[in-house]
Order: C-alpha cells, then sequence, then structure tokens
C-alpha cells in the first residue's frame, strides 16, 4: 500500500500532533467507554445487601479473582466470608457512577466494601482485595514467612504482568480496529515469555507458592488458565499454549476446584443461562443455576 493511500491512523501514515487530542471514536472495541479523565459522570448510588461483605464487579478475569477467593473461603467454612455481589456493567458505564468511584476512584471492578470492622473500609485492587482477605481470615497464605514471601512475589507478579496480557496482546490481538503486526509480535513475544516463566515453575511446584494453594494460585489462574484454553481472546492455538504441558496441569487441576467454577459464575451476564449469577446473595443462588443445567 502506497504511503498516500493509506487511513491517517494507521500506522505508516500517522505522525502524532504536538500535543494529543482525545478521539472518543478511534474505532478500538472500548472506544465508547476508554476516556482520558478520572472522576464520576453521574450520581448513581450502589445496592447493598445483609452481608459483611459489599462486592461490586463482573466476572471478568479480574473479577473472577475475588469471587473465587470467597467461594474458597466459604468452602474452608469460614462463615465471616459471606458476601453479597452486585453486577458492574462496565460496558454500560457503571464504573463512572458516583457511588462505585467512591469506592474505587480508578472507576474499575472489582471493588469491595468491608463492614465487618467498625467503620467500613474500601478495598479495590484485586491484588490488594486478595491480600485483604486472606490477611482477614488467616487463610490461603502461606503462614510459614519464606513460602509467604514467594506467595507475594507470584501475586505481584500477577499485577504487573497480566496487563501486558490484557492491555497489550489481547488489545492488539483481539480488538483494534486493525491488525498492527508490529505490536502483536511485540505482545504475543512478552506473553510467551510470561508462560514460560509459569510452566518452569510449575514443573518444580504443584502450586505457584509451592505445595499449598494460595492466593498467588488464585490471582493468576483467571488471567492464564484462561489464556491457556483459549476462554480470553481465542487465541490459545496462535500462542500454542498445548505446548506449555506443566501450565496445561495446573489450568485443569485448579479448574476441577468447586470454589472455581462457582466464582467464574457470578457476576456473569453473558454466556450459557447455566453458568451466569448475575448477583449472589447465598450459596443456595448456586443451586438455582444447577437446575437450570439439568433442566435444559
Ligand atoms: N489492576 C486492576 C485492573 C482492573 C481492571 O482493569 N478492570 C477492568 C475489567 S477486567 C475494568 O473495570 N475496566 C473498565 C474500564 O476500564 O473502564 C485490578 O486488578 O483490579
Amino acid at each position: 500500500m502506497s504511503e498516500e493511500a493509506a487511513p491517517p491512523n494507521q500506522p505508516e501514515g500517522y505522525t502524532p500532533p504536538k500535543v494529543w487530542k482525545w478521539d472518543s471514536a478511534n474505532g478500538g472495541r472500548f472506544a465508547n467507554i476508554n476516556r482520558p479523565i478520572a472522576g464520576a459522570t453521574k450520581d448513581l448510588e450502589l445496592p447493598s445487601g445483609e452481608h459483611p461483605f459489599q462486592l461490586y464487579s463482573m466476572a471478568t478475569p479480574n473479577g473472577v479473582k475475588v469471587t473465587m477467593m470467597f467461594e474458597e473461603l466459604l468452602a474452608m467454612g469460614h462463615k465471616g466470608a459471606e458476601y453479597d455481589a452486585y453486577l458492574i456493567n462496565i460496558g454500560s458505564g457503571d464504573q463512572f457512577g458516583s457511588g462505585f468511584v467512591d469506592i474505587n476512584p480508578n472507576s474499575k471492578i472489582p471493588a469491595l466494601l468491608d463492614r465487618s470492622g467498625d467503620t467500613p473500609v474500601r478495598v479495590f485492587e484485586s491484588g490488594s482485595i486478595l491480600l485483604h482477605l486472606a490477611e482477614k481470615f488467616d487463610a490461603l497464605i502461606p503462614k510459614d514467612p519464606a513460602k509467604r514471601t514467594e506467595c507475594l512475589n507470584w501475586l505481584f507478579w500477577q499485577m504487573g504482568s497480566a496487563p501486558y496480557l490484557g492491555g497489550g496482546f489481547g488489545h492488539f490481538y483481539a480488538y483494534a480496529p486493525f491488525k498492527i503486526e508490529y505490536c502483536i509480535d511485540r505482545f504475543s513475544m512478552e506473553v510467551k515469555r510470561q508462560l514460560d516463566v509459569l510452566d518452569r515453575h510449575l514443573a518444580d511446584n504443584e502450586y505457584m507458592a509451592g505445595d499449598e494453594y494460595s492466593i498467588a494460585d488464585i490471582a493468576i489462574w483467571p488471567w492464564y488458565g484462561a489464556l491457556m484454553l483459549g476462554l480470553v481472546y481465542d487465541a490459545a492455538e496462535f500462542l500454542d499454549t498445548a505446548s506449555y504441558k506443566n501450565m496445561m496441569r495446573w489450568t485443569k487441576q485448579i479448574g476441577e476446584r468447586e470454589a472455581a467454577k462457582r466464582g467464574k459464575m457470578v457476576n456473569r451476564a453473558w454466556g450459557e443461562l447455566h453458568e451466569q449469577l448475575i448477583e449472589r446473595h447465598d450459596a443456595s443462588d448456586f443451586e438455582l443455576r444447577t437446575q437450570d443445567k439439568l433442566s435444559g
């Protein structure tokens, strides 16, 4: 294609202006919700239920981390971990409502209000939420100091690495309005490197922190496990995820956990009906979905 014929925003025809300006219709899949400014755009109170924990989220990988965590805690018998989970539909801009922004000034799911103490505490960033709950219930985080540090190494690894997977690879491979080889190559290389990091570690370790299932696994599985199975970006073949044998073993092993199955359903508003639990207030909510499945 000659340079003259290239559309203005194609890489070969684009020269950045002196000062960047917001083009709200840039053609990307999330152009209608992405903005270069923070803060609330509308008054919108959040609903609240009776449990100590109020979760405002959606069943994206970042959201699933937290619902998996709650379901694990409840499965372990921590009755104080009961929670109400409300859907924040990020496609409709619910994350810019005033009530949500009060809990998370960064306008991203998941966000949690912990009312279990004397004063409600807001918790945002999925890694912070996992650590908050692990410390509160003294669960899913190793007690041995060296193992605890290893668990936190991988928890923070996830927080730093997943943006290259989601915002980098996923965006340019699946969502950008046109395919840019340079971007897809750059982020495919990085994501494959990350998969190799995980695969090598899991060759010698059952779980991320060693022999104990922990918040490190809960943080990593919703993103990297889903990638392995082609559930995010439909990229399993493109990235040859089947070749990461230890990662595949770990992905399937965690997927068998009841809490992982439940966590994936909470605040999910798409897919098969029996996979969706738009709001969660009680363990019996899942049973209704099982009945839906049985009755087809
Ligand atoms: N680092 C954050 C990332 C959260 C995040 O990116 N959430 C996405 C959904 S997966 C979101 O709310 N996007 C809405 C938006 O960007 O407006 C975390 O781990 O909690």
